[in-house]
């Protein structure tokens, strides 16, 4: 095969290898960190900054959505929290002068990588149709532009308003107020891409579609199960939280095809000792096949099932509904094509059953390994069905944890970004507004770019993210946005989706939780609802990037009274002068926010913030269509995988934000300099002719018989599970079929994808 690569970036195309780390965090992570902060925003602006996240009266972090511990004495250490507030507190700046000196066509040639660094966006930028650069704009003339464009549908449902997950809850709560009283629910969000299968799933079984545990909990576990996530890069923080539970005597079982340096050892940068040693994390790693984790929870169900006394009867009999059902199937469970499935051995999921049974209180934690596969929706219900059985929902120190993304992702949903809002939100919204929301659903992301695509949508708005490089099929997605009439961006940093841009597109440069607020009644601050429904304040305190910077709130309440006009029925301008304004609503329309301006502000309740109420978690009850909480008997899937194929998973490395790329160097997997790798069973990869250092086009398959393409990956022989395979998204959305998504949440199945290697062209 190839040793070279074909049409290699300087940039980044170089790529280094050295083998996996066996521990995360300790010293070089802090050396990292002050290198990466230092070089974006300086010593002074560092220390400043750093100091302030996730401290009451502070800013919330914008890196995950993993919740603050009660007490936050001393700064959380987190190396890829710091990452992400260094990006936004850079001190470089995108200019107009810079938008001058690049046309479009340039910058839709740049990485995304070159793209982020460039620095913060400062002014309003359009576009103009035939235009070849973006130019400065007024902010009236920008909302001109959009009220325009509006004005020219034949339908408010021809207008898509997408969010991305850091949006705080009051500029969310108007901007789908907006969107609904203009006429659409075409709210996708990237909640669509990312939890929508875990929310499918618990909504339906447990009745509330979020995670059951508090922090707390999971000190109080005796077992933690971490399947399809990886917190050493993604939830640094979670580490901490898993370091305690062990010293409280909780075991960690991971289940991952791929051995993760942070699930394997802990150097805890907060003390000496973990500093020196560190804690090992994970008493057993389960080396799953890709997609098979529905087929061990299942096999584990049966094995609960034929021991004696280990299903909670009391429990099962009070509180939950289908039992004999599933019962029924998972005693039916064939041994040997299910655990082939799993890929694992029987002795190895009956070590797992003998700590399972060990434990009372076992709490199932998981990430995008479990939500993008096709079949993701069973396989959450089968570890809500995993946990019913011994009655581990809605007791101290079990349940439920799906870890959210995005810092705001969970908040957003809250306050009402769905494009398949539940009726009595929309009654809420109704009685509190005055007028009538639209009923019939809107498009998720992926119908969004199915309509795009079609012609049937024509206007394209962003909240935040980086629509074309974070959603599947880049060439299909990238044709669509092409097609629409206009583009409008929302954002801090310029991206890919600036450069790919419909007839008319427009920047609008927003402030970051860093900076800080200041409106027409004082300074404002905002808030976030983590991945354990806690809701607390945020407020930034530098100065903004630049002085032509509108919040989020502001941008929207303007354009509401642009294109709505008198007829709103919604006082915009006293939302954008005091944002407790826009909480007092929100307060009245939304379960469990009463009194928020009170309670968030700290003067009853917590300080720093209270927990929204979770029927199943709080008080047992379970709120679906039963009633109870319901078992579900699915027929057990998993990808098939043709010979001389493999199974690619396209996740994240150390060193990114989704879509936005801090540097190069995935440092716990030991790769660096590059980005175009394919990490692959040393095995898989003699049987497939796959050199190490060689280099492949990734070629994936899938039943439309369209070929999709990525060239020049550099081979890594890497110990994932056998007939798997792993590379760095986004280079590799191009690979990931529109419509191969995950049955009932629509999700794009970006972590099962059939590809075949071929040796690359030299040039
Ligand atoms: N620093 C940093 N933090 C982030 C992000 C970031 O990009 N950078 N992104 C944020 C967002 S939006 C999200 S959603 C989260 C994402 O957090 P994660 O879900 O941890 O992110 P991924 O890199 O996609 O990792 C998926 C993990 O699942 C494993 N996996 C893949 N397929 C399977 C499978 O079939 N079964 C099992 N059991 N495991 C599997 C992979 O090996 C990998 O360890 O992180 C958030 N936090
Ligand atoms: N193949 C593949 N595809 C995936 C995934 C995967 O694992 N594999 N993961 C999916 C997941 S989990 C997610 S969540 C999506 C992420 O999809 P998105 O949320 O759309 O993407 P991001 O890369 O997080 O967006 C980054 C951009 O957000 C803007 N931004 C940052 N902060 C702010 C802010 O405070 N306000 C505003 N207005 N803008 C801001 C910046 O301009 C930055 O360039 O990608 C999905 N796509
Ligand atoms: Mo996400």
């Amino acid at each position: 095969m190839a040793t070279k690569p074909p049409q290699s970036d300087p940039v980044q195309d170089a790529p280094q290898v050295a083998g996996p780390k066996h521990a995360a965090a300790g010293l070089p992570a802090i050396g990292h960190t002050l290198r990466v902060a230092q070089q974006q925003m300086g010593v002074r602006r560092t220390a400043l900054t750093l100091l302030r996240v996730n401290q009451k009266d502070g800013f919330d972090c914008p890196g995950c959505a993993w919740p603050e511990p009660e007490h936050r004495h001393t700064a959380e250490f987190c190396e890829n929290g710091a990452k992400a507030v260094a990006e936004e507190a850079t001190l470089r700046r995108v200019t107009p002068e810079f938008f001058a000196a690049h046309s479009v066509a340039d910058l839709a040639t740049r990485s995304g990588y070159w793209l982020g660094q460039q620095g913060r966006l400062t002014h309003p930028m359009y576009l103009p149709e035939g235009a070849d650069h973006y130019e400065p704009v007024t902010w009236e003339r920008a909302f001109d532009i959009v009220a325009e464009e509006i004005a020219a549908l034949d339908s408010p449902n021809e207008a898509v308003f997408y969010t991305s997950g850091r949006t705080s809850n009051e500029a969310a709560f108007l901007y789908q107020l907006f969107a609904r009283q203009l006429g659409t629910n075409n709210l996708p969000d990237c909640s669509n891409m990312c939890h929508e299968s875990s929310g499918s799933a618990l909504s339906e079984t447990i009745g509330i579609g979020k995670g059951s545990v508090l922090l707390e909990d999971l000190y109080k576990a005796d077992l933690i199960i971490v399947a399809g996530q990886n917190p050493g890069t993604n939830h640094p923080r979670m580490l901490s939280a898993l370091e305690k539970a062990k010293a409280g005597g909780a075991r960690i079982v991971s289940v991952n095809p791929l051995p993760e340096a942070g699930l394997e050892r802990f150097k805890n940068p907060q003390t000496a000792q973990g500093m020196l040693k560190g804690a090992a994390l994970t008493d057993l790693f389960l080396q799953i096949r890709i997609g098979g984790d529905q087929a061990l929870f299942r096999l584990l169900n049966k094995l609960i099932l034929e021991a004696d006394g280990a299903v909670d009867e009391a429990f099962v009999r009070e509180h939950t509904h289908g039992y004999e059902e599933f019962a029924a199937a998972a005693k039916a469970a064939d041994w040997d094509e299910t655990l082939a499935a799993t890929g694992l051995t029987r002795a190895e999921i009956e070590h797992a059953l003998g700590m399972v049974l060990a434990s009372k209180r076992t709490i199932v934690c998981w990430a995008m390994g479990l939500t993008q596969h096709k079949h993701s929706v069973p396989t959450i219900r089968e570890i809500v069905n995993f946990l019913l059985l011994r009655g581990n929902i809605g007791r101290p120190g079990a349940g439920v944890c799906p870890v959210r993304g995005h810092s705001n992702v969970q908040g957003d949903r809250t306050m009402g970004i769905f494009e398949r809002p539940a009726p009595v939100f929309l009654d809420a919204l109704e009685r509190e507004f005055g007028f009538a929301p639209p009923r019939e659903h809107g498009f998720d992301v992926v119908r969004a770019i199915r309509a795009l695509r079609d012609g049937e949508a024509k206007l394209f708005f962003a909240m935040g993210g980086n629509f074309v490089s974070a959603s599947p099929d880049t060439d299909v997605t990238e044709a669509a946005m092409r097609r629409a009439r206009l583009t409008v961006h929302v954002s801090t940093k310029l991206n890919r989706s600036h450069a790919v841009t419909g007839a008319r597109a427009l920047i609008l440069p927003t402030l970051g939780r860093t900076e800080r607020d200041l409106q027409g009644s004082g300074e404002q601050f905002v808030t976030v609802e983590d991945s354990m429904g806690m809701v607390h304040a945020s407020r930034g305190r530098l100065d903004p990037a630049s002085r032509h910077l509108l919040s989020e709130p502001a941008i929207v309440c303007r354009l509401a009274r642009r294109v709505l006009g008198e007829e709103s029925t919604v006082p915009w301008e006293e939302f954008e002068k005091d944002y407790a304004t826009i909480r007092d609503r929100i307060a009245r329309v939304v379960p469990g926010f009463e009194d928020f301006n009170a309670r968030v502000t700290g003067s009853a309740g917590r300080p720093g913030g209270f927990a929204l109420p979770h029927a199943p978690r709080d008080e047992r009850r379970f709120p679906t269509k039963t009633g109870k909480a319901n078992f579900t008997a699915a027929p057990v899937e998993y990808p098939e995988l043709p010979e001389g194929r493999l199974l690619l998973q396209t996740l994240r490395s150390h060193d990114q934000y989704n879509t936005t790329i801090y540097g190069l160097d995935d440092r716990y997997r030991g790769i660096r300099n590059g980005r175009r790798v394919v990490l692959v069973n040393p095995d898989d990869a003699r049987a497939l002719g796959a050199a190490e250092g060689s280099y492949v086009d990734l070629v994936s398959e899938w039943k439309d018989g369209v070929e999709r393409r990525a060239n020049g990956f550099r081979v890594v022989h890497y110990p994932t599970a056998r007939g798997c395979a792993a590379a760095y998204y986004p280079e590799t959305n191009v690979l990931v079929p529109l419509d191969a998504t995950a049955d009932t949440s629509n999700t794009p199945a970006s972590k099962s994808v059939v590809v075949r290697l071929e040796q690359s062209a030299t040039d």
